[in-house]
C-alpha cells in the first residue's frame, strides 16, 4: 500500500503539514453508481456484442476497469448490506432478500458508509434501488405517514429510493422518508400475507398483464400493467411507472448534484437496470436487438451519460471518484416473459464465468467495476487485482481521512491502492455468498466452494446452476476460470486450508487486518 499513501499525501485531509489550504486539492466527491444485476458481459468494454454502451465505455477508458471484482453476494440485500456497512451479510439475521415491507436492516446505531462520509464534512444521497427496509417493524409500517426509520437514520442527507425492487410492493418512491408525490385520495395499503379485498392479482386477472407478463412468480397486486410480489392498495399517482424509474432516479440525482456543486458530496446512485421488470422508455426500446434486456442496459448507460455530463458542465467531472459496479452477476429469465432469454443472440451476460445470479459459481458475483477520477488516475488500465466490495468503506474512509468506531466494518480492509491503480497484490481472498447462503473462497488461483445439498439447478425458475455440490469443490483458476473440473480429491491440504481460513473467517468477531 506504499503507493497509496504518496496519493494520500497530496491530499489535504491525509496531511496538511506545512501546506496552505488553498494550495490544496479539494476533496473528491464520490459516487457510486451501482447497476443491478448486470452481468460481468454485459458492457461493451467487458465485451458484450450486441450492445452499445458508449459512456460506460468512456469512464472505463479513462479509468480503471477491473476484471476480478466481487460483489459480496450473489444477490441484492446482502451485497448492499456489504457494501454500505463493510460487514459480511451473513454475519446478520434477516439479511436475505428482502420484502417490501422488511424492517429496515441496517439500525440507526451501525457505522453506514454515509455515516462515514457525513463524518468528514460531505453532503450524502441516495438514490434508486434501496432493497434494505425501512421502518422498524415489519410489515407494520405506515405507508401513508413520515416512517420512523429510514435513510436519514443512517447518515443520507437526502434520498429518493424505491422501498425495496420494482417487482415488490410498494411500488412508489421515498423521497426523505415518506411516499413522494402522495396521494391523499389514494391510501396506501401493503401486506405480503393476503390480497385486499377487490384489487386483481397477476394470479386470478391474467388479462391485466398489459405491459409484460410473469414467466414465473410475480402474480401478486398489478401495478401499471405489470404483476409483482406482494399485495398492494391505493398510491394513485404516486405509483411509479417502470418506463420513467431511470429518467426519475437520474433528475433526482442531477438536482442533487447541482444544489451539492460546492461541497464534496457522496453519492450512492443505485439503479433499477437492469433488474426485473425490464421495461425501459420507449426512447430506449428497439435500441438492440435482445429485448428488453439490452435496452435496459442501453438505458443503464444512458443514466450513467446524463450524470457525467452534469458533472462536466458544472467542472466537477475531474475531481469526482466514479465507482461503477453491479450487486450480483446475471440473470437472463427471472420471472418476466421479457424474451430475455430467446433474444441473445450470442449475447453472454456472465462473460466467462458459470452460473450467474443466485450462484455460487464464480457468475454469482464476478461484476464489472470501473473507477473513474482524472484527477488522480491516468486511465487506460485494465486491473486483473482481485478484489471485493466488502472493502470499498475502509478504502473510501482513508481516502477521506475517516475514523472508524470500534466494531464498525470488520470485514472492510484499507485496499484503496487497488482501486486507484497504484497496488496491484491480489487481496489474499475473497468470501463469496451465494442466494442459499453457501460460501466461497476465490483467490487469484483457486476457487473453494464449501459443500452444500441443495438441488445443481434453481428449482424455482431462473435456469442458473446453483454451485451446490454435496462435498467440497476445488476450482484451479488459473487453468480452470469456467470451474469444469472439480480437483477436490486431488488437493486435500488445500481443502483443509480453506476449511480452516473460512471457519476462521467466521468466528472473526473484530477487524483482523491481513
Ligand atoms: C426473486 C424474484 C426475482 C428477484 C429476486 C431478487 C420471483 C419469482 N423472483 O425471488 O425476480 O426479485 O428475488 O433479486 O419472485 S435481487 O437482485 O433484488 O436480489
Ligand atoms: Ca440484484
Amino acid at each position: 500500500m506504499k503507493k497509496a499513501l504518496s496519493i494520500l499525501s497530496l491530499l489535504p485531509f491525509a496531511n496538511t503539514n506545512g501546506v496552505l489550504a488553498s494550495e490544496l486539492p479539494k476533496r473528491p466527491n464520490v459516487i457510486i453508481i451501482y447497476a443491478d444485476d448486470l452481468g460481468y458481459g454485459d458492457l461493451e468494454c467487458y465485451g458484450a456484442k450486441n450492445v452499445k454502451t458508449p459512456n460506460v465505455n468512456k469512464l472505463a477508458k479513462n479509468g480503471i476497469r477491473f476484471t476480478h471484482a466481487h460483489a459480496v453476494a450473489a444477490t441484492s440485500t446482502p451485497s448492499r448490506y456489504s457494501l454500505l456497512t463493510g460487514e459480511y451479510a451473513w454475519r446478520k439475521p434477516d439479511t436475505d432478500v428482502a420484502a417490501g415491507n422488511a424492517a429496515m436492516i441496517i439500525r440507526p446505531t451501525q457505522f453506514t458508509m454515509a455515516d462515514m462520509f457525513k463524518s468528514q464534512g460531505y453532503a450524502t444521497g441516495a438514490f434508486g434501488k434501496w432493497h434494505l427496509g425501512l421502518g422498524d417493524i415489519t410489515g407494520e409500517q405506515d405507508w401513508n405517514a413520515p416512517l420512523p426509520a429510514s435513510l436519514g437514520d443512517l447518515g443520507f442527507d437526502y434520498h429518493y429510493i424505491m422501498a425495496a425492487t420494482a417487482d415488490r410492493v410498494p411500488c412508489v418512491f421515498i423521497e426523505n422518508g415518506q411516499v413522494a408525490n402522495y396521494d391523499v385520495s389514494a391510501p396506501i395499503e401493503v401486506s405480503y400475507t393476503g390480497n385486499f379485498e377487490g384489487e386483481p392479482t397477476g394470479r386470478d386477472n391474467p388479462e391485466l398483464l398489459y405491459n409484460l407478463k410473469s414467466s414465473h412468480g410475480h402474480n401478486m397486486a398489478i401495478v401499471n400493467g405489470i404483476g409483482r410480489i406482494g399485495y398492494m392498495k391505493g398510491g394513485g399517482k404516486a405509483l411509479w411507472k417502470d418506463e420513467n424509474i431511470a429518467d426519475s432516479i437520474t433528475a433526482h440525482a442531477i438536482d442533487f448534484i447541482k444544489a451539492h456543486q460546492n461541497e464534496p458530496f457522496f453519492m450512492y446512485f443505485a439503479t433499477n437496470d437492469v433488474h426485473v421488470p425490464r421495461f425501459p422508455h420507449k426512447r430506449f426500446r428497439g435500441t438492440t436487438g435482445m429485448g428488453h434486456r439490452g435496452d435496459a442496459i442501453v438505458q443503464f448507460d444512458w443514466c450513467v451519460g446524463e450524470l457525467m455530463k452534469t458533472l462536466k458542465k458544472l467542472k466537477l467531472d475531474k475531481n469526482t471518484l466514479v465507482i461503477l459496479s453491479s450487486d450480483n452477476g446475471a440473470v437472463i429469465d427471472d420471472g418476466y416473459a421479457d424474451q430475455a432469454e430467446e433474444l441473445l443472440d450470442g449475447h453472454q451476460p456472465s462473460g466467462p464465468w458459470r452460473g450467474g445470479k443466485y450462484s455460487a459459481f464464480e457468475g454469482g458475483t464476478a461484476i464489472p467495476a470501473i473507477v473513474h477520477w482524472p484527477e488522480q488516475i491516468k486511465g487506460g488500465k485494465v486491473s486483473d487485482v482481485l478484489i471485493s466490495q466488502i472493502d470499498w468503506m475502509a478504502s473510501l474512509g482513508s481516502l477521506i481521512g475517516a475514523k472508524f468506531p470500534k466494531g464498525s466494518a470488520i470485514d472492510s480492509q484499507n485496499r484503496l491502492g487497488n482501486l486507484l491503480g497504484t497496488d496491484d497484490s491480489h487481496r489474499p481472498w475473497v468470501v463469496e455468498q451465494a442466494a442459499n447462503k453457501t460460501l466461497s473462497i476465490r483467490t487469484i488461483d483457486w476457487k473453494f466452494i464449501e459443500p452444500h445439498n441443495g438441488p445443481k439447478i434453481i428449482p424455482w425458475g431462473p435456469k442458473i446452476e446453483t454451485g451446490n455440490h454435496p462435498t467440497p469443490q476445488l476450482y484451479h483458476m488459473k487453468d480452470d476460470a469456467a470451474e469444469q473440473h472439480n480437483i477436490a480429491t486431488q488437493y486435500p491440504e488445500k481443502i483443509s486450508e480453506f476449511t480452516t481460513l473460512l471457519r476462521n473467517i467466521r468466528n472473526q468477531t473484530e477487524q483482523t487486518p491481513f
